[in-house]
């Protein structure tokens, strides 16, 4: 991609004026307040933004994985940890859309994707997260039901969300023994530990997701028994990448509040913009998010094309897209001075929610052992 269509321009026109409007004058008391906005992820349902890349049959936007890349940077500059939440929520509608049989499909993807009803993605558990083949949550068959019993581990939007896609073991053959079920917030059995207390991503809960005998039907599996690696798998791929432009689009509003910043501060008899050391940082910030998002389009354009090197440029633009949201924010921390320590800045609350995408969907470390196994094996 070079240049945005005129259809992308005007469609990241409404998104922005979203952003800017109904999240980004709430951000921080948001943070504050760890409140979870369920309104304002209705609006932005109502605007197609939960199922962003999910086909319109069901009520998807039916748009592109790179769409989906500038969406989220735009959503991201207004507040980078509901702009996540909604990037977990679209992996999840498509993981459905995508797996999900005709049935399904009709019954569940209407309301997500309108963000009526929300999602969760339940992977990781205490001793299981890098190496997430290991899980030990259990499906065991009892007749057309399956019985649930293990925990999920920082499950986000947990105790908040109507539906959790969770990955479990109904065979003890490692990857290949992992099944997907979509088991309802009401199922009894099913609770939920207390919201962590976290750096960053206030916004939106995080929680142990706890099953005791839940019994759920074997009509809530997505695809055939042994198949739920996979689909947790290339539901990531795209997550990646959508974590990726959150981190591209937080760093821009860290990028955009230190050059007003800048401009604005004086010091040894005029404005700060005077240092050329501290102009060159601003080029800095501004080249590397270029090349991040080039490299997030990139991937998002092999995502899009299911091209064969799809999964390691997920993982490459994913690492590089997060590192440098992270650097970008951090850098504008440093610019800003003691001001740039003040909550009412809003800096630090960017570098605090941005610390996080180098962790999860997969740490950037995992990124380059995806990317160093293909290189070696080959
Ligand atoms: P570990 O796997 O224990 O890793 C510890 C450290 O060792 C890390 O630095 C890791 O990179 C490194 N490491 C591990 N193995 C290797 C290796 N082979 N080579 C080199 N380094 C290695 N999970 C979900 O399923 N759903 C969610 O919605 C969700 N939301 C989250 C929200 C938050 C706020 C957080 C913090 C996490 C969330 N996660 C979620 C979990 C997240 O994906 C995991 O934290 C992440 O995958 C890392 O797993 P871990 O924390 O168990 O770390
Ligand atoms: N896309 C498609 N298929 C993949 C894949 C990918 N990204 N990664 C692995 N697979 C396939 C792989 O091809 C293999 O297939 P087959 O059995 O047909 O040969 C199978 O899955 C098993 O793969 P590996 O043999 O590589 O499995 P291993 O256990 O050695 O390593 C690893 C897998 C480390 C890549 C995987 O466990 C991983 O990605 N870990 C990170 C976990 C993670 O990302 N968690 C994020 C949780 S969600 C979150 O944080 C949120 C905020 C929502």
């Amino acid at each position: 991609m070079v240049a945005l269509t005129e259809e992308q321009e005007s469609l990241l026109e409404v998104v922005r004026d979203f952003a800017q409007e109904r999240m980004a004058p709430h951000a921080l008391q948001w943070d504050t307040d760890k409140h979870f906005p369920v309104d304002v992820l209705a609006e932005a349902g109502e605007m197609g933004l939960g199922g962003i890349y999910i086909s319109e049959e069901y009520g998807g936007a039916g748009l592109t994985r790179q769409d989906a890349v500038l969406i989220f940077e735009e959503l991201s500059k207004a507040d980078p940890a509901l702009a996540a939440y909604i990037s977990i929520h679209n992996m999840v509608l498509w993981m459905i859309d995508t797996y999900g049989n005709d049935e399904q499909r009709a019954k569940w993807v209407p309301d997500l994707s309108s963000m009526k009803s929300l999602g969760s993605y339940c992977l990781t558990e205490p001793g299981a997260g890098s190496d997430a083949a290991a899980l030990t949550t259990r499906a065991d068959r009892d007749g057309d039901e399956y019985v649930l019993n293990g925990v999920k581990q920082f499950i986000s939007g947990a105790g908040a969300t109507d539906f959790y896609v969770v990955m479990c073991r109904t065979a003890d053959t490692g990857s290949k023994g992992i099944s997907t079920v979509v088991v309802p917030a009401d199922s009894p059995g099913l609770s939920f530990g207390p919201n962590e207390s976290k750096m960053g991503w206030h916004t939106q809960p995080t929680r142990q997701v706890i099953f005791e005998d839940v019994r759920v039907p074997v009509a809530n599996r997505l695809g055939e028994e042994g198949d739920g690696f996979h689909i947790a798998m290339k539901g990531l791929n795209g997550g990646r990448i959508n974590i990726g432009a959150c981190s591209l689009g937080g760093g821009r509003a860290a990028l955009e509040k230190s050059v007003a910043y800048l401009k604005e501060r004086t010091a040894f008899g005029g404005p700060l913009t005077q240092q050329q050391s501290l102009v060159f940082e601003l080029a800095d910030m501004d080249t590397e998010l270029e090349a991040a998002r080039t490299f997030l389009l990139r991937a998002a354009g092999a995502l899009d094309d299911d091209a064969p090197d799809t999964v390691k440029l997920c993982a490459m633009a994913k690492r590089v897209a997060t590192d440098t949201g992270f650097e970008v924010a951090n850098k504008a921390l440093q610019l800003h001075g003691g001001y740039g320590y003040l909550h009412e800045y809003g800096i630090e609350k960017l570098v605090r929610d941005l610390r996080v995408h180098q962790i999860l969907e997969g740490s950037n470390e995992i990124m380059r052992l995806i990317v160093g196994r293909m290189l070696i094996d080959r």
